[in-house]
């Protein structure tokens, strides 16, 4: 079940260049998943996504749970049914979202929260999130896990850790579906001891994938480098790893230098929405006036929807008349933009060369310029 196979390793680099084979479908690694948190990527259809060269896409337990129910998707026939996605999917456990949340207690079996459709308290824990995503039928399912904020005390991230180990286990012996593989989160906030513990004591779980999590929480891309950098040598060669909630491109890329397979991030299809859009000269804010006469692509090195039949003055038009056909087209661009940088990362493993690749993309980028 869910064969990985590890393709081309990079020399200069940590990189490897993979294969996921799930029940719908292959996933080529590295790979980015773009977000549909509530079963759908906003403002696309699931034919755009496809064209946009989307292999994966994610959503979220906690959302679906409380609208409209894991009850009601099951009844559908399923999240890959209910959303007409026939691809590879994977959810998220909740174990984030929830403990974003401003009222919250902790236990040491889960999370109490206030249901904010129902006004009333719900509790989620690890057997109530594998529940959900096991009725969900998602292809990858996450472990419900703790993200702790940053910064924490070591104190506070090794009591977390433990936790997030024993609900690990939890959840491996609460999961049902052998057409569902469970992958493993790696906490421990920004401590080496920490990520190392974690990681070794799920390695010792046998999970089909393991995640790293409780990064990108306000730590900046020097911590997260070497958080991940310091986390990779304990996770399993032969098992994709998954970084969540990554990021940027600079931040997609050093992480794949330091041997991180998966990537997810709400970046492309949020910026796409305040008229951020990605180039492969940097970031342009689409509401500027400059833009307001320049008849060119988005981006003029682009093949997407949007870049072979509109130009940046008509995109600037729609932001200013609230369309939300700006939306639409500028996520178009923003989710084939991060696609297609993925897809060149695979090259230049499958080439040997991913860091002079990573230095020429961030160099045209102007991100050393910044
Ligand atoms: N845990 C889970 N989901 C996540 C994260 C995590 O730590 C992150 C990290 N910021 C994003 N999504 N379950
Ligand atoms: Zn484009």
């Amino acid at each position: 079940m869910f064969p990985f196979e590890l393709l081309a390793n990079d020399t200069g680099s940590r990189a490897r260049r993979g294969r996921l084979t799930t029940p719908h479908g292959v996933i080529e690694t590295p790979i980015f998943m773009p977000v549909g948190t509530h079963g759908a990527l906003k403002a696309m259809t699931p034919d755009q996504v496809d064209a946009a060269g989307a292999q994966i896409i994610l959503a979220n337990t906690y959302h679906l749970h409380l609208k409209p129910g894991e009850g009601l998707v099951e009844k559908a026939g399923g999240l890959h049914r209910f959303m007409n996605w026939d691809k590879p999917i994977l959810t998220d456990s909740g174990g984030f979202q929830v403990f974003s949340l401003p009222k919250k207690q902790i236990g040491e079996d889960g999370v109490t929260f206030r249901n904010e459709v129902t006004g009333e308290q719900t509790f989620l824990g690890p057997k109530e999130a594998i529940a959900i995503e096991n009725a969900l039928g998602a292809d990858i399912i996450m472990a419900f896990d703790e993200c702790i904020p940053y910064p924490s005390s070591h104190d506070y991230a090794a009591q977390s850790i433990k936790k997030t180990l024993r609900w690990a286990e939890s959840c491996r012996k609460a999961h049902r579906r052998e057409d569902q593989a469970l992958f493993g989160i790696v906490q421990g906030s920004v401590y080496q001891d920490l990520r190392r513990e974690c990681a070794e004591q799920l390695a010792a779980m046998d999970f089909p994938g393991y995640a790293v999590g409780g990064v990108s929480v306000g730590e900046g891309l020097e911590l997260l480098k070497q958080v991940v950098e310091f986390t990779e040598p304990f996770l399993p060669e032969d098992k994709p790893r998954y970084l969540m909630g990554v990021g940027l491109p600079e931040d997609i890329l050093e992480s794949i230098e330091r041997g991180m397979d998966m990537f997810d991030c709400v970046i492309p299809t949020r910026y796409a929405r305040s008229a951020t859009l990605f180039t492969r000269r940097g970031k342009l804010r689409l509401t500027n006036r400059r833009f307001r006469r320049d008849f060119y692509p988005v981006d003029t090195s682009c093949d997407c929807y949007c870049c072979r039949n509109f130009t940046r003055a008509y995109l600037h038009h729609l932001f200013n008349a609230n369309e939300v056909l700006s939306a639409t087209l500028s996520a178009i661009h923003n989710v084939h933009f991060y696609l297609t940088m993925v897809a060149e990362a695979r090259r230049a493993i499958e080439r040997n060369d991913f860091v002079a690749f990573k230095k020429a993309f961030l160099e045209e980028y102007g991100f050393y310029r910044q």
